[in-house]
């Protein structure tokens, strides 16, 4: 069923570390190989032995129209077709950047860059030139991308592969990261009394890196509050949360505004994109309008912005699509849990738009450490006999799953059969 992925597997073994170029995907926590994929039309994914798979994936979120969607497609080959980078201003940056502001009350100004990495790994210097101050506060579980000063207690891949504090990256880079637990605003009290020299707060504030788990709306007024008590900024991660747990991310659910915002994902519809934004007095500390520096020879790129201006153009003229995509959401989680109860098998769920999660556990997860005490073994299980059945789910306890607007409540229904069988398998 498998054979083509698993010689393709080998062979990549041989060239690039681990088979893969982001560690995530080679499976390994759920065991098996990973499907080489040949191509993805709408909801589903085709891999080079030929199966099929409602994919539940989509790229770990960018895809909120599906795969191929004709007219994001369009935009991509009509501007391919003028040129592929210039490394020079191009109208389009102007025209996405107008609607990114329009969109979000706490943006004035955003610049673009290439990956949510970059993204994150910016929005930090400018928040320390801008603030004069070097620690900063991370959740831990909540995942920033890999650069040095966030892999600490990470989410995502690196605790996956259970080296959620990496090697390499030196304690003087770490020792500005202020750790603390996520939904719990006592330990950045902590946080705050321990160091008069924090920048910011830096908060996934609806966590997707270790499984889905959301922020409460009192938590992120507490640390809005701390933020203004002491000067520091508050960072909103919505790499992944932008543009899918609603228009406006998790901006769209809760009062709270924060100063800088990252983007990422949703508005490269599928092509690498990342932006950070925030208010004008602090975006104007960048360079060259302000001395903090940071700079990209494919920041802006041409044909990524006609992707981003696509989705977001067909997401404002159809703001009707979440409702759609969350009662999806909500319909597949109820009928994950129903299957789980089925054959007592402990299960609990969360769902943020079109962002669900869940989690093998008896308890409620607030934070990190509820989510590493769900059972990742039955989790596995789970994946592969899903995986079996033809539905693509993220291959890890600490991902978020994606419903985009190719998945028709068919398709649910389809999903969750799977679910009633791979649970009764598991049970025995
Ligand atoms: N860190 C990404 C999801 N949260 C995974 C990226 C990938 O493997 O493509």
């Amino acid at each position: 069923m498998f054979d083509k992925s698993e010689l393709a597997f080998k062979e990549a073994y041989r060239y690039i570390p681990g088979g893969v170029d982001s560690p995530v995907r080679a499976f390994n926590s759920v065991g098996g190989v990973p499907p080489f994929i040949e191509y993805g039309k709408g909801a589903y994914l085709y891999d080079i032995d030929g199966n099929r798979y409602i994919d539940y994936v989509q790229s770990w979120g960018p895809l909120i129209f599906g795969h191929c969607n004709s007219e994001i497609e369009e935009a991509v080959i009509e501007t391919a077709k003028k040129g592929l980078s210039f490394g020079a201003p191009t109208l389009l940056e102007t025209e996405l950047a107008k609607e990114i502001v329009n969109l979000f009350d706490s943006i004035d100004k955003v610049r673009f860059v290439n990956s949510g990495t970059e993204a994150v790994m910016s929005a930090l210097r400018l928040a320390r030139g801008f603030t004069g101050k070097n620690d900063i506060v991370k959740f831990a579980g909540c995942y920033h991308g890999h650069s040095d000063s966030l892999l600490v207690q990470a989410g995502s891949g690196a605790v996956t592969f259970g080296a959620p504090s990496s090697p390499g990256v030196p304690e003087d880079l770490t020792k500005h990261t202020l750790l603390a637990t996520y939904n719990d605003l006592e330990s950045v009290k902590k946080c705050f009394a321990q160091s008069d020299d924090i920048a910011c707060i830096i908060i996934e504030p609806i966590a997707g890196n270790m499984g889905l788990v959301p922020a409460t709306e009192q938590f992120l007024q507490g640390l809005r509050e701390l933020c203004d008590e002491h000067n520091a900024l508050l960072i909103f991660d919505e790499v992944m949360s932008g543009f899918r747990a609603t228009l406006t991310g998790a901006q769209g659910i809760t009062e709270v505004t924060p100063d800088l915002v990252t983007l990422g994902k949703v508005i490269g519809g599928g092509m690498p994109v990342g932006a950070f934004g925030g208010r004008a007095e602090i975006m104007a500390h960048l360079s060259p309008e302000g001395p903090v520096y940071q700079a990209g020879t494919l920041s802006g790129n041409p044909v990524a912005m006609a992707a981003g201006l696509a989705s977001l153009k067909k997401l404002k003229a159809n703001p009707t699509i979440y409702v759609d995509l969350g009662a999806k959401a909500k319909r597949l989680m109820e009928g994950f849990k129903a299957a789980a109860s089925a054959e007592d098998i402990p299960l609990v769920t969360a769902v943020r738009g079109s962002m669900f999660g869940f989690f093998f556990s008896d308890r409620e997860v607030r934070n990190f450490d509820d989510a590493q005490a769900s059972d990742t073994e039955t989790f596995a299980k789970f994946h592969q006999g899903m995986l079996k059945r033809g539905i693509y789910l993220a291959c890890s306890a600490y991902e978020t799953g994606f419903i985009n607007t190719e998945i028709t409540d068919a398709m649910i229904e389809e999903t969750i059969i799977a679910a009633y069988e791979v649970m009764r398998e598991i049970r025995g």
